[in-house]
């Protein structure tokens, strides 16, 4: 194979010396070692020179720019815009430099980088033209020896890795790869000098970003160009041109400001967050968000049109519907407009392209698409390739084939921890870290932009910065406190991997072969690398961390009381969806409930309730009375769409005997009525303070005999009768447990108990770890108890079901709790007790959530697989009915 690429990338690394004209690198032993010259060199660099420490970066390349040194294919261009694709850590630089485009093509982005360096003067710190081989952790010295392509040997205290996302190129994995003796090029090595494909037959194999890239303007050359595609890639058109002005005059009017904001925002840059559900937006305003997004020519609105389009596959098959539909507008062929329609992910799951005139190339007379899904490569050969049993001749062959994306080039130099660990043997199951920044037992090593932070879910620079300036105040820190060793903990590092599997597990990314997750390089192991619980909540983490006392890093070294220091933890518990909705009621900057007479407090909640989304629809939902011991009582009857008859589900709402009725907790019982295929009756009952106990356990009660009797009027199945309820509703269900049992029936199937009260004592612990912050506060379970029940009451079983005398021979229950709840524990507890009184109990304790959380269909997705467990055991409750 005659591989045509820069100097650089033929030998493996760079011709130019290793010293620059200005070199003086070499006057020092560096404490620390960036290896890498991309952005995140350059800035880490900078930032430690000016910190006062002595520092030495590596690259293998002959100059900075890293993955922009590397890849100058044509058409190579950022996909960010260029306002916020650029460095902000120093507005004097933003001053001195303009963009010429909304997305800069490579040799600009280059230019820059070189600009960056030059301002600076970090090129007489940076040894070009050299690898760093081999690293190996001195526990002794407390050193890294880091052995070099050059045989140098360096012994920096610290190693910071500035090696990048994409920058170690997948083997073109294809049977005869290296036969072919035309000319080959690799976009992510590609030469320095200009590529004339004029008059040539040219093939290139690759439809990602760098494919869809360079196609429109190979195309344009070439005699003729054929694309092989794997698989089709979603693109979007990028609509470049000059900088877009509003975006100018945002970031002018208050720079700082409008560069803060992109701190805390999603993915890097500051944009509105649209709040509207793709699954339940009508028709009208789904076009109309569908087109905003369309003709923004950005990326990052493109991932957001829908609030939920990264959840649920429904709102974004919306999105790839509308994106294959412009596809099919602009393809003239339709057999070659249909191979380019994306079947197999959904957006965003692969990474989608900004794309000027791509699609467009498909209806360019020298332009063919061959679809490798039907007909794949059989082999290279010397003379071009084989498919489909055509032999096709070229004279050039383009690989676009992607990276060994996130870890390659972290693995790909040989890095021995402590106890002679390494890291490619730590990592052969997936890479694990604590924050993208360190892994346990490989001390006083950083990675920038590593995996399990944000990096490729995010706006590069933004994500660069960050990790530069948390490194740099580390480092500043463990100066200041004469530490000279750091490392994260096991225990920190699993709570942190936890938590970005939490965050990717209620994402659609997971379910998609990828490079996010490894899916490109055969054999590697799976699992999504970059975090995708967004920017802001990221860089909240990384603060806490450090706020915390640096929580989960271990220091050592002479000015450190003990010799070690290490405040352990996890900093990140509850689900990520549950600590955004937590937020987002944060921000509302409500009153207390408890500060509000009761009518004033039902009125917020049935404001707040009228901003949920309405959940998925049942077979048919019917509003009716009951004849209850105080009066008639509404209830609401969900029916699922299969043919009656169903069991029959009697449900009491949550809102601590004080607010709520039949239609409150309408989303999750939607949610239950589809998932466990009963019917479910939602009775209100009488509120306190107006009728305190034991008014709404008698209402329960009468309830449930009423729809046993009523069961076929219900559509359901008579003799097939469970009750449920979430909260107060829990704990009212479990009461006319008891009460059927000793008062003559009716029979119940089950009982299921979501985050119950059972005890009005309030003493437990969880009521000390989860008594403010999680929702449902102490002082708001205190206000609820003291509107229903008399002190005296409190401990009545018909209150207090944990205090009865016995639990046996009472309906097979479901308990659920949540670990953040202050009813956690006597959920436990009576969980327990029934299991000890020989009922059949099935107790689950929902990790991360609070006491609301697994309500909230739609907005809280980690609730998922509890709703689904607890429809489960609905559905149980009556196979055991059937066989009993
Ligand atoms: O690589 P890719 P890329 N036979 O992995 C195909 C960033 N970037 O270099 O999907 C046939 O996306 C492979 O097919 P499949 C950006 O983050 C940014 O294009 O594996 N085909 C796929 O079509 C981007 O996501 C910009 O089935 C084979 C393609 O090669 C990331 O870099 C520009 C094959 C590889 O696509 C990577 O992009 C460029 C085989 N054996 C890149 N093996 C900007 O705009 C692989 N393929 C900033």
């Amino acid at each position: 194979m005659a591989l045509i690429t820069s100097q650089a990338s033929r030998s493996g690394h760079a011709t130019r010396p290793a010293t620059t004209a200005s070199g003086d690198y070499r006057a020092d032993a560096p404490d620390v070692v960036v290896v890498g010259a991309g952005f995140a060199g350059l800035y880490m660099l900078h930032r430690l020179r000016t910190l006062g420490f002595s520092v030495r970066a590596i690259d293998a390349a002959d100059d900075v720019g890293g993955t922009w040194y590397w890849n100058r294919y044509p058409g190579a261009r950022c996909d960010i815009t260029t306002a916020d694709y650029t460095f902000s850590f120093d507005p004097e630089l933003e001053k001195a430099w303009t963009w010429s485009e909304k997305y800069a093509a490579q040799p600009e982005i280059l230019r820059y980088a070189q600009f960056v360096a030059d301002r600076y003067d970090l090129r007489r710190s940076i040894q070009f033209g050299t690898r760093v081989d081999q690293a190996r952790w001195d526990e002794a010295a407390g050193r890294w020896h880091l052995n070099t392509s050059r045989g140098e040997t360096l012994t920096p205290r610290f190693c910071i890795m500035a090696t990048g996302c994409l920058s170690i190129p997948k083997e073109p994995d294809i049977p005869g790869a290296g036969n072919f003796k035309g000319e080959v090029y690799s976009t992510s090595r590609w030469p320095h000098e200009r590529i004339d494909f004029t008059g040539k037959r040219v093939a290139v194999v690759g439809t990602g970003s760098s494919g869809i890239q360079c196609i429109p303007l190979i195309a344009q050359q070439a005699a003729h160009l054929t694309v092989f595609q794997r698989t089709a890639n979603f693109a979007v058109p990028a609509r470049n041109g000059p900088v877009a002005q509003a975006r100018l005059q945002q970031l002018h009017a208050d720079r700082a400001a409008y560069r803060q904001a992109a701190k805390f925002s999603r993915a890097g840059v500051p944009m509105p967050i649209n709040m509207v559900y793709g699954r339940y937006a009508p028709p009208g305003q789904r076009t109309q968000l569908l087109n905003q997004g369309w003709e923004s020519g950005e990326l990052i609105a493109a991932y957001g049109i829908f609030a939920d389009q990264a959840l649920f596959e429904d709102a974004n098959e919306l999105v790839c519907d509308f994106v294959r539909d412009k596809i099919r507008a602009t393809v003239a062929d339709p057999a070659t407009a249909e191979a380019l329609c994306p079947k197999d992910h959904p957006f965003g799951t692969k990474r989608p392209c900004l794309d000027s005139g791509y699609y467009e190339t498909y209806n360019r007379p020298n332009v063919r698409l061959v679809d490798l899904k039907r007909t794949p490569i059989g082999a290279i050969t010397a003379t071009g390739i084989d498919v489909g049993g055509e032999s096709l001749p070229f004279d050039a062959i383009v690989f676009a084939t992607g990276f060994d994306a996130m870890t390659g080039a972290l693995v790909a130099v040989d890095i021995g921890g402590r106890d002679g660990q390494t890291l490619k043997h730590k990592w052969a199951h997936g890479p694990r870290s604590y924050l993208g920044l360190m892994t346990a037992g490989f001390p006083n090593l950083f990675t920038i932009t590593g995996p399990q932070s944000p990096s490729a879910f995010s706006n590069m620079m933004v994500s660069i910065e960050q990790h530069v300036d948390w490194i740099g105040d580390c480092l500043v820190h463990m100066q200041q406190h004469e530490a000279s060793v750091v490392e994260p903990t096991e225990t920190a590092e699993s709570g942190w991997m936890q938590h970005c599997d939490d965050c990717a597990a209620i994402t659609l990314h997971a379910r998609t072969s990828s490079w996010y997750t490894g899916g490109n390089v055969p054999g590697k192991p799976r699992g999504l690398m970059p975090y995708i619980g967004g920017v802001d909540a990221y860089r909240k983490a990384c603060d806490e961390v450090v706020g915390r006392d640096y929580l989960g890093f271990a220091f050592t070294g002479p000015g450190v009381v003990g010799g070690r220091s290490c405040n352990d933890g996890v900093v990140r518990r509850l689900q990520p969806d549950v600590m955004r909705a937590l937020e987002m009621f944060a921000a509302l900057s409500l009153p207390a409930f408890e500060s509000l007479p009761p009518a004033g407090a039902r009125e917020l909640m049935a404001q707040l309730r009228g901003r949920r989304p309405p959940g998925l629809p049942v077979g048919a939902t019917q509003d009716g009375t009951l004849p209850g011991p105080g009066g008639p009582l509404e209830f609401r009857l969900y029916r699922p769409a299969t043919p009656r008859p169903h069991p029959l589900v009697v449900y009491f709402h949550g809102g601590g005997w004080v607010w709520g009725g039949h239609d409150s907790d309408d989303p999750m019982l939607h949610d239950l009525c589809r998932r466990s295929g009963v019917a479910i009756v939602s009775v209100n009952y009488r509120h306190a303070p107006e009728a305190r106990f034991p008014c709404a356990a008698a209402d329960a009660l009468c309830a449930v005999r009423w729809a046993g009797e009523h069961a076929h009027e219900l559509g359901g199945i008579p003799g097939q009768l469970a009750v449920a309820g979430w909260s107060a509703g829990a704990n009212l269900a479990a009461v006319v447990c008891h009460r059927v049992r000793d008062e003559g029936g009716p029979r119940i199937a089950g009982q299921l108990l979501l985050t119950p009260p059972t005890d009005g004592n309030m003493t437990t612990r969880s009521y000390i770890e989860n008594g403010g912050g999680y929702g449902l506060t102490s002082a708001l379970m205190r206000w609820f108890w003291g509107h229903y029940c008399d002190p005296a009451d409190r401990l009545d079983p018909r209150a207090s079901p944990l205090r009865a005398t016995s639990l046996s021979n009472l309906p097979p229950a479901m308990v659920v709790t949540c670990e953040f709840d202050p009813l956690r524990d006597e959920g436990r507890a009576y969980a327990a007790a029934l299991a000890k009184a020989g009922v059949a109990v099935k107790e689950l304790c929902a990790r991360g959530h609070t006491h609301m959380s697994p309500t909230m269909v739609d907005i809280v997705i980690s609730g998922e697989p509890v709703r689904a467990q607890m429809a489960d055991a609905l559905r149980g409750f009556f196979s055991q009915t059937q066989t009993g």
